[in-house]
C-alpha cells in the first residue's frame, strides 16, 4: 500500500511518488478537467486550481488512472485502454499513443488532451457542457464526422499548427487571442487539421 498525498496540503512542494503505489487526493474544490499536466525534465507538474504539486522522479507515460482520486468524482483517463469513460463530472483524459480511442466524456466540462495523437478513426464524444480538446504538435489528419463530436471547443496550443475547416468549432489559437463563436456542437464537415 503506497502513500496517498493529499494535493492542497502539498501545494508548490516537490514529492516522492510511486506511480505503482501513491495516490494524488484531491479534495471537492478540484475537478480533475481542471488539471494540466506537465514533465518538466525527470519530473511532472501537476496543476490544479493554479495549485502546483510536482511529481518527482516519473514521466507522464507512466501515469496510471488510479494515481489521481478526486473527491468530486472526477477522473483522470489515459490511453492505456482503447475505451475511455468519464463521469458526470469534469473529467480529464490524455492520450500517449497513436492508436484508434473512444472516449466518452460525459456530462460536465471535460477536457481531452489528444497532443499529435489524433486520429481520424478515433472517437471523441464530449457529452453535455463545454468541452475541450486541446492538439498540439506536429500533425496532419483529415476528420471524419464522428471523430470528434460534441466538443465545442478545440485548442491549438500550437502555433505551427494550421486548423482549416472547424468552422462549427470554437478555434483558440494560443498566441494569437482569436476565436470563432460556436454555430453548432456537432460537426456536419469534414475538417482537416494540418500542421508543418
Ligand atoms: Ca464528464
Ligand atoms: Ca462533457
Amino acid at each position: 500500500m503506497g502513500n496517498i498525498i493529499n494535493f492542497a496540503d502539498a501545494a508548490g512542494t516537490t514529492v516522492s511518488f510511486s506511480f505503482s503505489e501513491d495516490q494524488l487526493s484531491f479534495d471537492g474544490l478540484f475537478s480533475a478537467g481542471k488539471q494540466t499536466l506537465m514533465q518538466l525534465g525527470s519530473d511532472v507538474a501537476v496543476t490544479c486550481n493554479g495549485t502546483t504539486v510536482t511529481l518527482a522522479a516519473v514521466t507522464i507515460d507512466e501515469l496510471l488512472d488510479a494515481d489521481f482520486a478526486f473527491a468530486d468524482g472526477s477522473v483522470v483517463r489515459f490511453d492505456t485502454s482503447n475505451q475511455l469513460t468519464g463521469s458526470d463530472q469534469a473529467d480529464y483524459f490524455y492520450f500517449r499513443n497513436s492508436s484508434s480511442d473512444a472516449v466518452t466524456a460525459g456530462a460536465a466540462d471535460d477536457t481531452i488532451v489528444v497532443g499529435d495523437h489524433l486520429e481520424a478513426t478515433d472517437a471523441i464524444d464530449g457529452g453535455g457542457g463545454n468541452d475541450t480538446v486541446t492538439v498540439s504538435g506536429s500533425l496532419s489528419v483529415a476528420l471524419s464526422p464522428t471523430t470528434i463530436t460534441e466538443a465545442s471547443g478545440m485548442s491549438i496550443t500550437s502555433v505551427a499548427t494550421r486548423c482549416i475547416g472547424f468552422r462549427r468549432f470554437r478555434i483558440a489559437l494560443t498566441g494569437r487571442k482569436r476565436s470563432h463563436p460556436v454555430r453548432s456542437k456537432r460537426a456536419s464537415v469534414a475538417p482537416h487539421i494540418s500542421s508543418q
